[in-house]
């Protein structure tokens, strides 16, 4: 359960809905106070309602002045679950979020967290503590030069000079983060001047840094609809710009008005639901379904909205292409032709895309709009046919089973945080996933250890929900501290851990192309009276969560239910099968995948 104050806070925060600016606190005019005071201030009228992050001498000023605010601050066990949480706030949410750290290894720990988000596109702001103005540059204690090491990670890094432009810096950097393509910002506070004190013009703060989306032409998305009138067999790869666009109601009502299938990126899973009848799967070399790879490669031309043809997804770019035409919709023009040099590339907003193509649609005459009702009965029963196996009965657990037993237990609108690893890529493949925003992935960057502190942003930011880390053991070991972060705060997530006692998904590769030659991926020993090392019911249980372990499918279910119906964090220890491999492409071709039971 959150606690009662915070409940209480919720619903206070609620009733400033129907107030003005000013009598909800946030200032309108000219007021003094401290940089710190101020920026709190800024993050107040932003909306944001909590932050992440661990304090330091460097940041104090802003963690004092957040004790007179209305946000919440969740101190973590590493900065890092921070900057995932931050991150994965945004991906829940669609608004910013934000994190703290202080100086030197405050902000250098944060720095996996900004390259996850940037390679993702989601803008989430990070403020770190920087040693004194005139000490910057000399060697100090806990000095880095942070906004250096994260400007190649971050869309944008600010290291403010004075006091007085620091508002204008937290504004901008709401603005830039979250307009035109998406993506993270630092801003490196000087700790004397957060102490300074400043006149503040709130009313000035406006619409400095925000970027114009750019948006599709008419001629373009004529043009983009007559290539699919003329195409046999077209097919649409949606991206994560389907989901972070919020374009997926529309995306839907698109391809139904063009009876197209659709297929997945691994970012752009939920832009559809998993039982519409014309959601083909996944795409690629090792996020894929068989009728996803089959509808794809059946196809006279492709449509990629949103996404980048990601090289996990194309595979080997003939096999991908063949002779299809391609089209390809993105909002950074930078990823037009950098993959796949497209017939077609238009540089556009995704979901103003599809509004005009909708609507261009609509004034069309119903008898030129392609009906291919022969080609979506195939698909249906193509579904059926090529659907992947997950009833196996075997011990220990096969993870397809364990993912079977937890996708029936969950509600639809679940929201399941995945770490990496073979469990994550089992779960790619075969967790049905039915509403945008409920499959947290990571998908360029893939760090080990962002489950956890995505799961505990869901679950602040979507009480209602049922919450899940899902998540291997080795990841784990990447975030483990932070389950006193669940338990501290009552956060009741349900952290659910496939645990073969290896870095499973490195394992494969070494039985694949290393001849089955094995180095450094078993993470299992003898103790406690077995093989699987960590005992993480007894470590979960020693920080303050409920705990079991399953040992048979049929057990899942039940436990999942007690452990919903705790009300506290609670962590499933599935002890699985280390012999289980995934289905995955042995050539780097879309038709090299090797199917595996
Ligand atoms: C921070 C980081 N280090 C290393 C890797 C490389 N890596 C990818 S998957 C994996 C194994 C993950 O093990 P586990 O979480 O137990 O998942 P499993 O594959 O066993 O299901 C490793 C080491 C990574 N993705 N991230
Ligand atoms: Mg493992």
């Amino acid at each position: 359960m959150i606690s009662s104050r915070k409940e209480v806070k919720r619903m206070e925060k609620a009733k400033l809905g129907f107030q003005t600016a000013a009598a909800a606190g946030i200032p309108v005019g000219k007021m003094k106070m401290s940089a710190a005071a101020a920026i709190v201030k800024i993050l107040e009228s932003k909306g944001v309602e909590r932050v992440f992050g661990v304090p330091g001498a460097a940041i104090l000023p802003v963690y004092d002045a957040l004790r007179e605010s209305r946000i919440d601050s969740y101190v973590v066990r590493h900065e890092q679950t921070a900057a995932f949480a931050a991150d994965a706030h945004c991906r829940v949410t669609g608004n910013v979020g934000v994190c703290l750290a202080t100086s030197g290894p405050g902000g250098t720990n944060l720095v996996t967290g900004l390259y996850t988000a940037w390679f993702d596109s989601i803008p989430m702001i990070a403020l770190t503590g920087q040693v004194i103005s005139s000490a910057i540059g000399t060697s100090a204690f806990q000095e880095a030069p942070i906004t250096a090491i994260a400007a190649p990670v971050t869309k944008r890094s600010f290291l403010p000079r004075t006091a007085e432009e620091i508002p204008s810096l937290i504004n901008q950097a709401f603005n830039i983060a979250s307009t035109g393509k998406m993506g993270p910002i630092l801003i490196d506070l000087p700790v004397d001047l957060q102490k300074a004190v400043i006149e503040v013009d709130f009313s000035a703060l406006g619409e400095e840094g925000k970027e114009v989306s750019p948006l599709a032409s008419d001629q373009e998305v004529e043009q983009a609809i007559s290539m699919l009138f003329g195409a046999q067999r077209p097919v649409i790869i949606a991206g994560g710009g389907v989901v972070l666009a919020n374009a997926a109601p529309l995306l839907r009502e698109f391809a139904e008005m063009l009876s197209i299938p659709v297929t997945s990126s691994l970012m752009g899973k939920g832009s559809i639901p998993a039982d519409h009848p014309l959601y083909a799967g996944g795409v690629g070399t090792i996020c894929n379904s068989p009728l996803g790879n089959k509808t794809l490669l059946e196809s006279d031309l492709i449509l990629n909205l949103g996404g980048r043809f990601g090289d996990r997804h194309t595979g080997k770019l003939s096999t991908f292409l063949r002779e299809a035409k391609v089209i390809h919709v993105n909002i950074d023009p930078i990823e037009i032709g950098k993959a796949v040099v497209p017939d077609l590339g238009i540089v556009s907003d995704v979901k103003y895309f599809l509004q005009r193509a909708i609507e261009a649609l609509r004034a069309e005459k119903k008898e030129r709009i392609p009906q291919r009702t022969e080609r979506v009965h195939q698909l249906a029963i193509d579904r059926i046919r090529l659907a992947r196996r997950l009833d196996f009965d075997q011990l220990p657990i096969k993870p397809q089973r364990a993912i079977k037993e937890l996708r029936e237990f969950l509600d639809r609108d679940a929201i399941v945080a995945h770490d990496i690893g073979i469990s994550q890529i089992w779960s790619a493949q075969l967790f049905d996933t039915y509403e945008p925003r409920t499959y947290l992935v990571t998908g360029g960057a893939g760090p080990m250890g962002w489950g956890l502190g995505a799961a505990i942003a869901a679950k602040l930011a979507r009480p209602e929900r049922q919450c899940i880390n899902f998540v291997g053991d080795g990841s784990l070991c990447m975030s483990l501290q932070d389950l006193a972060t669940a338990a501290m705060f009552h956060i009741p997530i349900v952290v659910f851990v496939v645990n073969n006692s290896l870095l499973g998904l490195i394992r494969q590769q070494q039985n694949l192309f290393y001849g089955g030659r094995h180095i450094s991926t078993a993470i299992g020993y003898e103790q406690g009276g077995h093989d699987r090392g960590i005992d993480f019911v007894k470590v979960a249980e020693g920080m303050g969560l409920a705990a079991e372990r399953v040992e048979k499918p049929e057990g899942i279910k039940p436990a999942l239910a007690r452990a919903f119906g705790s009300g506290r964090p609670y962590l499933i220890d599935v002890i699985a099968d280390r012999g289980a491999v995934c289905s995955m492409s042995l050539d780097g071709t879309l038709t090299g995948v090797k199917e595996t039971d």
